[in-house]
């Protein structure tokens, strides 16, 4: 596997000379400055390449390309929304870069809802608190037609929060779930955002009566129309898995689990429609079993990212240590090393440590946390290719 890492730009503080010394082979970033939905350019494309080769690496994977709302819900100006994208895989097959991550995730892209979750080590990570997740949902978002989507055990919850939360926290749960983790991903919302929860419930009401099936009709369209552009480059577009993978929000989730994945990748049967296999996002679904779907879907995986969850009875979940949580990491890394493609992978996420707090790292994108995890999973894939050459 190739060693990348997710770098956010030039306005990164964490510089590219210290990621090389750290042995990253391959950058993961994105044009974080080009709005949703307009072209990047060729020239914006090699600066930054230009920029990533100067200090010693190649620019891997783009993570993400972000597929514009209209693209999802299928406004009146999709096909030239499309348009503008398939100019930007041009631009990136110009370049040989050939390796672009996105997601088809209405409105909102991952959620947690804690974001300085104390492990027993001291250091911290992120979580999601199904009842926190119900409570935002329900009483700050203010939808209808929630019933069916909760336990009456959660709904009791969400009571129980509106009587003793403070409106500190309320309000915590609005900046932690749209600002802090959307902020930064060129997605939806920007970090500054005036009216979050307006907006959030105007982004909703685009999917009102819109069915799962509907909206992988709108991802095939897409694909469909990719693909020429990404034969001609040899681009290989990699869906990255809902997280975590189930409906939220009342509207349609459609990379949720392996019956989900498997329609994706039959719908368009090109090798060029693959999968980011994020065993983070998988795993925090205890529905998901994640060896086996690596072992499955390992032939149209292009882009890996290492990590997983501990899933805790109740539906909630942290983000485990890479050492920890549900997934042997060894065990996937032995399966998409027999791929023989030197699959680019990331570490997904890591701890913050002591020496990282208090810094503008974005959540779940420490300096200190990621690299331990980064030198845990280089030793690994090492160790790995070591047995294999025996
Ligand atoms: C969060 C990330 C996601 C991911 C996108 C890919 O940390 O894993 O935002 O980059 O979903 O399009």
């Amino acid at each position: 596997m190739e060693k990348t890492w997710r770098w956010f730009g030039p306005k990164d503080i964490i510089s590219l000379e210290i990621l090389r010394q750290i042995g990253v082979e391959g950058i993961v970033t994105s044009l974080y400055d080009v709005p949703n939905g307009e072209v990047w350019s060729l020239e914006r494309v090699q600066s930054l390449q230009q920029r990533i080769e100067a200090a010693g690496m190649r620019w891997s994977v783009v993570e993400s390309l972000p597929v514009s709302e209209g693209i999802k819900y299928a406004s009146g100006n999709r096909d030239a929304l499309i348009d503008n994208y398939i100019k930007g895989l041009e631009a990136l097959g110009q370049c040989g870069i050939n390796t672009v991550c996105y997601n088809f995730m209405p409105v909102i892209d991952w959620v947690r809802t804690n974001l300085d979750y104390t492990l027993e080590d001291g250091s911290g990570s992120l979580y999601f608190d199904y009842s926190r997740y119900a409570y935002f949902y329900v009483k700050i978002l203010g939808r209808k037609g929630y019933e069916k989507d909760f336990s009456s055990e959660i709904l009791e919850k969400v009571e129980e929060l509106d009587r003793t939360m403070s409106p500190e926290e309320k309000w915590g749960l609005v900046d932690t779930i749209i600002l802090k983790t959307q902020g930064f991903i060129s997605g939806n919302f920007s970090g500054d955002e005036k009216e979050p929860v307006r907006k959030f419930n105007d982004m909703l009401d685009l999917y009102s009566g819109m069915s799962k099936d509907d909206l992988r009709d709108n991802l095939r369209y897409f694909l469909q129309a990719v693909m020429p552009v990404c034969d001609k480059f040899g681009i290989n577009m990699c869906i990255h898995p809902d997280d975590p993978p189930m409906p939220v929000f009342g509207i349609p989730r459609i990379v949720c689990n392996a019956e989900d994945i498997r329609w994706i990748l039959n719908a368009v049967d090109n090798f060029h429609n693959g999968l980011t296999f994020c065993a983070g996002s998988l795993s925090s679904g205890a529905h998901n079993k994640v060896e086996e779907m690596a072992r499955e879907f390992a032939p149209r995986t292009h882009f890996v990212h290492l990590r997983s969850c501990t899933v805790l009875p109740s539906g909630d979940f942290y983000e485990a240590p890479h050492l920890d949580g549900s997934v042997k990491l060894t065990n996937l890394i032995r399966i998409f090393e027999n791929e023989g493609r030197n699959i680019p992978m990331r570490v997904d996420h890591g701890k913050t440590l002591d020496g990282d707090r208090g810094k503008a790292y974005n959540p779940g994108y420490s300096f200190l946390g990621r690299m331990l995890a980064f030198g845990q999973v280089s030793g690994m894939i090492q160790t790995i290719k070591e047995e294999e050459s025996h």
